[in-house]
């Protein structure tokens, strides 16, 4: 029996080294609670090197993505500081095992309760760099759970006032100036608010208390593409602008 400190130490590891690890449930029989139980963990131990929770993250949240991966259910993970980055910064795709990035909007919290106009502040165009920790990118739904939804890097865009309507808005995702992904905020749960509601709901039931400041990505609109070395990379959602990352050669 492998425990869930033992199962979260082996994908922090494979986090820190960028090296993938094969699926925990390969070995081990995990439902989707205990997969949230090792994600816990996992960020703890990130928590514990110093670095902080910055907000949460939801994911498989579109068609696009769900049919991407394979997984058809909703699923949520959490963000630190560490995973930042500056928009328009460089990244080493070294350091991850095999990244891709997505298009996705942002919403930044006030830390109150309450329906979307109290609990969000402003809206942005994001990035989100997701890397699976397992190999060949494939997983079932407790193991993405475990190693927290991908999360592995986040860019945000200049923030903006909540626009009336965020149900359909367009979205592109560029690479070298070709757009290469299109969707739109419709794709997000028929709207990134409804993400957000669902997010809201599974924190809560998880005790995690959304906090002033945190970042709260809704879900990718597209599927993803793979991050290139010294390549460009840029989300672009209708009304709100861009957030881009590059890639080290
Ligand atoms: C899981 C994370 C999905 C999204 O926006 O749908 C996600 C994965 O695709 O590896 O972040
Ligand atoms: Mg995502």
């Amino acid at each position: 029996m492998n425990d869930v400190a033992e199962l979260a130490t082996r994908l922090d590891r494979a986090q820190q080294a960028g090296q993938a690890i094969e699926q925990l449930t390969a070995t081990t029989e995990l439902d989707v609670e205990t997969g949230y139980q090792i994600q816990e963990q996992v960020v703890a131990q990130r928590i514990r090197r110093g670095e902080r929770l910055v907000g949460l993250k939801m994911g498989l949240t579109s068609q696009a993505k769900m049919a991407q991966m394979g997984v058809r259910e909703v699923i949520w993970g959490r963000l630190t500081n560490a995973m930042r980055i500056l928009d328009g910064g460089t990244v080493e795709v070294g350091q991850y095992v095999h990244p891709r990035v997505e298009p996705e909007v942002a919403f930044l919290l006030s830390g109150e309760p309450g329906p979307f106009g109290s609990a969000v502040r402003a809206v942005a165009p994001a990035l989100e760099l997701i890397d699976s920790r397992y190999a060949n990118f494939r997983f079932t739904l407790p193991d993405v759970v475990a190693d927290n939804t991908s999360a592995a890097g986040f860019v945000i865009g200049p923030w903006c006032p909540v626009p009336d309507g965020l149900d359909n808005l367009g979205v592109l995702l560029e690479v070298d100036g070709r757009v290469v992904e299109t969707g739109s905020t419709a794709a997000i749960l028929g709207d990134p608010r409804r993400a957000f509601a669902q997010g809201v709901h599974l924190a809560a039931r998880a005790g995690v208390q959304l906090e002033p400041r945190w970042v709260f990505l809704a879900g990718a609109a597209t599927a993803a593409v793979p991050l290139v070395p010294g390549s460009h990379v840029r989300a672009v959602v209708e009304g709100l602008g861009a957030a881009s990352l590059k890639a080290a050669p």
